[in-house]
């Protein structure tokens, strides 16, 4: 059965891919994307989103959000890795495309609470929207289905030693809705270093359908510029197998179906000060959970590891047969 869902990104060049991905998917229903400020700032954000829905052969509406976070204003973005544009600086052509005039919070709010049925919910970027719609309207935890975060890390970060982007980036943010009652999965950085990869055969595959289908000529434009800079920044070594591991294109593929990772139910806080763990996912892990400090607190399913097999073959099937 179809899914409704809410898309809440900041799109660079893991996010277009996710977007693409969600929006070609039969299991779901993109109702509308929302944008935020993250890898590079909203404008771009918003341009970029659009863009991505013109090449998915969809017609969604697009939403812009915030263009600050909560709290700290400054955060360095990561144009270094998405390109100045967030989108790689890819010749994609301007987007005829526009956007709403109703803002993101206003349109997340008005969307959850009109649905007549729990609706899902994906953030793949800052949580400064989400966190705006939860205090704005905090009936709306009632009616979300489950919310899938591209967020944390459980042993390890990327912006900081154990601070994954999203989360380090608008840490208040992500505290009010880790905090809130909403069933939540998170899709951490882990499963990307335990199965969450797409094979250089795989993105052979995508290329080989690059003339037939739009979105997998975007999609194989943005993997062969992921790799580029991935090299040029030393991530990958050159004797070491090519291979792209987009963490919001796991997410959305974890939101379509969720057996492709292996998930296990923990107690998530974040921590908003920490001298060295700002914006860190503190994932409690402890046997003895009856001694943690707030033992009626919600969990959340965390994805620890993926099933490269059926998350490559979920991408796949998506964007080859639809
Ligand atoms: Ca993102």
């Amino acid at each position: 059965m179809t899914r409704n869902v809410i898309i809440d990104c900041d799109t660079g060049m893991d996010d277009a891919v996710a977007l693409l991905l969600a929006l070609r998917s039969p299991e779901l229903n993109v109702l509308g994307i929302t944008c935020v400020n993250g890898n590079v700032g909203l404008d771009h954000v918003v341009n970029n989103t659009l863009r991505v829905v013109e090449h998915s052969g969809k017609d969604v509406p697009v939403f812009a959000g915030h263009s600050t976070t909560l709290m700290h204003a400054g955060e360095e973005d990561a144009a270094a890795v998405h390109g100045k544009d967030g989108l790689g600086n890819l010749p994609f052509p301007a987007p005829k495309k526009t956007v709403e005039k109703e803002h993101a919070v206003d349109f997340i709010v008005r969307t959850i609470m009109e649905a007549k049925e729990p609706i899902d919910w994906i953030t793949l970027g800052p949580m400064t929207n989400s966190a705006m719609a939860i205090r704005r309207e905090p009936r709306i935890v009632d009616n979300v289905r489950m919310l899938t975060m591209m967020a944390g890390g459980v042993n390890a970060g990327n912006t900081s030693v154990m601070s994954e982007f999203n989360v380090y980036f608008d840490p208040e943010a992500a505290r009010i809705v880790f905090d809130s009652r909403i069933p939540k999965t998170m899709v951490p950085l882990d499963p990307l270093w335990a199965g969450g990869i797409l094979t250089e055969e795989n993105l052979q595959t995508i290329k080989s359908a690059a003339d037939r289908n739009s979105w997998c000529g975007m999609a194989s434009q943005i993997f062969a510029k992921t790799l580029a800079t991935m090299l040029e920044l030393g991530r990958i070594r050159d004797d070491e197998r090519r291979y792209v591991s987009p963490p919001d294109l796991l997410a959305v593929a974890v939101a379509i179906d969720n057996s492709i990772v292996e998930l296990k139910d923990y107690q998530v806080f974040i921590e908003t000060a920490g001298e060295y763990t700002r914006g860190m996912t503190v994932v409690d892990r402890r046997r003895f959970t009856h001694l943690g400090v707030d033992k009626d607190r919600q969990k959340v399913a965390v994805a620890l590891a993926a099933d490269q097999q059926k998350y490559s073959k979920l991408v796949l099937d998506t964007w080859l047969n639809s």
